[in-house]
Parts: structure tokens; C-alpha cells; sequence
């Protein structure tokens, strides 16, 4: 196994829970500033996590329970508002400190940094997103010690499909085999194995029963493990379920 490099972080369900309690509250927040009826609960929102990417899951919504709204001319502009309207609220929930990181995750940073392993971000939401959950939870200077950060619609095609992780391999000038991904979710694993990255999953509140088959390992969370025993090659064999 050639030496590990670089750490690559997926966000939503591996560095935070952000789902449930962050977009899901913000997108029905902005539905409700739009004067749509339309209120994802926890489980609908569940499944609608199927479609990545906040605005491909309004239009996914709106073209299954609201074809109304969907075949309405202004129906992209609407998309629009909407998501920059969620985003919104999302990033005031994130400043609040609503959205901490999951457990183990600041210290395995702070482990890989020490270790000279450079750190980058490869995820479907947004980058302000991204800045706003790392400054939050780590401090101002945080977004600066990820080297790479993808996110959003910085490529054409989102998890699985692999290019946002190979977008963050070009930018890193790195081989998939001396990078870590760490993923939470089925889309997310499909999205670093296609990119050829070994994938270890930290199952979040909404991903659990996916199918991770070809996971380098697939754990509980990242409290319990050391950066030493994530990239070692003893667990390489055969992958580790918890
Ligand atoms: C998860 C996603 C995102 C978020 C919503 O991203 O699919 O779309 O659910 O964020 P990842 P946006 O697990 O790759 O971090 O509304 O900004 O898309
Ligand atoms: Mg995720």
C-alpha cells in the first residue's frame, strides 16, 4: 500500500451531522419565506437524500409532488431563490453552533496535521457550507488548513460520480493511492471508489443499512480510532465491518 498522503473529507453525515437538524430545518424554512406548503419531515427527507445536491432534491421534489410548481415557467428562478434562501438559513445555523463536529473528527484532523498529511474536502454542498461548518467548529483559521476544498457545482456531475473527488486528486497533484477518503454515505463510497480512493465509512444517523460493500473499512464513527489505524495496512485486507 503506498503511503497515505493526504486525508479527504466528505462533509454532510462524516464531518457533522448536518442533515437532519441543519439542511432539512433550512430547506423547510425556505419553503416556508416562499409561501410553499411544502414541509420535509425527517423520514421523507431521508429518502429524498437519494438525490444529491440541494437544488437537484427541490427539483427532484417538485417533479414528483408538486408537478404543478415543476411545470411552472418560472420554475428555475424558483429553484434558485429557494436554495439560496436555505442556504441561508442553513449558515445561520452552523454560526449558532447547532451543527458540532461528530465525535473523533477535530482530533484526527489535528492527529493528520501534526503528521504532516495534507487535508482536503470533496463534497456536495456548498463551499460557503463548508467554510462556515469548519470556522464554526475549529476556529477562522481552519479553511486554510485543507489544501483542496470541492464542493457544490465546482464540477458537472455529483456523488456518486466520481468527479468531485477527482476534481480534489488533480488539485492535490496526488495519486488516488496515496489518498484517504472518508465517506458516510452509499453515494459517497460509490463517488471515491469510482475515483480508484480506498474509502473508510463513518456510518451518520441517515446512512445506516447502505450498502458499503468495498469500504476499506466501515466504522461506527471516528471516536475510537486513531489516524495511525485508519491508514495502517493491517485493516487494509478484506476491509473491517463494525
Ligand atoms: C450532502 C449533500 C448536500 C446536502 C445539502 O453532501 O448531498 O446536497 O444534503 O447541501 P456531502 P446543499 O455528503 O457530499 O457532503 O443544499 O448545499 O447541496
Ligand atoms: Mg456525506
Amino acid at each position: 500500500m503506498t503511503t497515505c498522503q493526504a486525508l479527504i473529507f466528505d462533509v454532510d453525515g462524516t464531518l457533522a451531522d448536518t442533515e437532519r437538524d441543519g439542511h432539512r430545518v433550512a430547506f423547510n424554512a425556505a419553503f416556508r419565506d416562499c409561501g410553499l406548503s411544502w414541509h420535509w419531515d425527517e423520514r421523507r427527507y431521508g429518502e429524498l437524500l437519494a438525490v444529491t445536491g440541494g437544488k437537484e432534491r427541490i427539483r427532484h421534489y417538485a417533479a414528483h409532488d408538486a408537478p404543478a410548481i415543476a411545470e411552472r415557467p418560472d420554475f428555475d428562478a424558483l429553484v434558485g431563490q429557494l436554495h439560496k434562501i436555505k442556504t441561508a438559513h442553513y449558515l445561520r445555523l452552523v454560526d449558532q453552533g447547532q451543527l458540532p463536529l461528530r465525535p473523533g473528527v477535530a482530533r484526527l484532523i489535528d492527529e493528520a496535521r501534526h503528521a504532516g498529511l495534507r487535508l482536503a474536502i470533496a463534497t456536495t454542498t456548498t463551499p460557503d457550507n463548508v467554510d462556515a461548518l469548519l470556522r464554526a467548529n475549529l476556529g477562522p483559521d481552519a479553511p486554510g488548513w485543507f489544501d483542496v476544498i470541492g464542493a457544490g457545482d465546482i464540477v458537472p456531475a455529483k456523488k456518486p460520480a466520481p468527479d468531485i473527488y477527482q476534481w480534489v486528486l488533480d488539485r492535490l497533484a496526488l495519486p488516488a493511492s496515496a489518498c484517504l477518503a472518508i465517506e458516510d454515505s452509499e453515494m459517497g463510497l460509490k463517488s471515491a471508489l469510482t475515483a480508484g480512493l480506498r474509502c473508510i465509512v463513518t456510518i451518520s444517523e441517515y446512512t445506516r443499512g447502505q450498502d458499503f460493500r468495498g469500504a476499506w473499512r466501515v466504522l461506527e464513527g471516528l471516536a475510537g480510532c486513531s489516524l495511525g489505524e485508519m491508514v495502517s495496512h493491517s485493516s487494509a485486507e478484506g476491509g473491517e465491518q463494525p
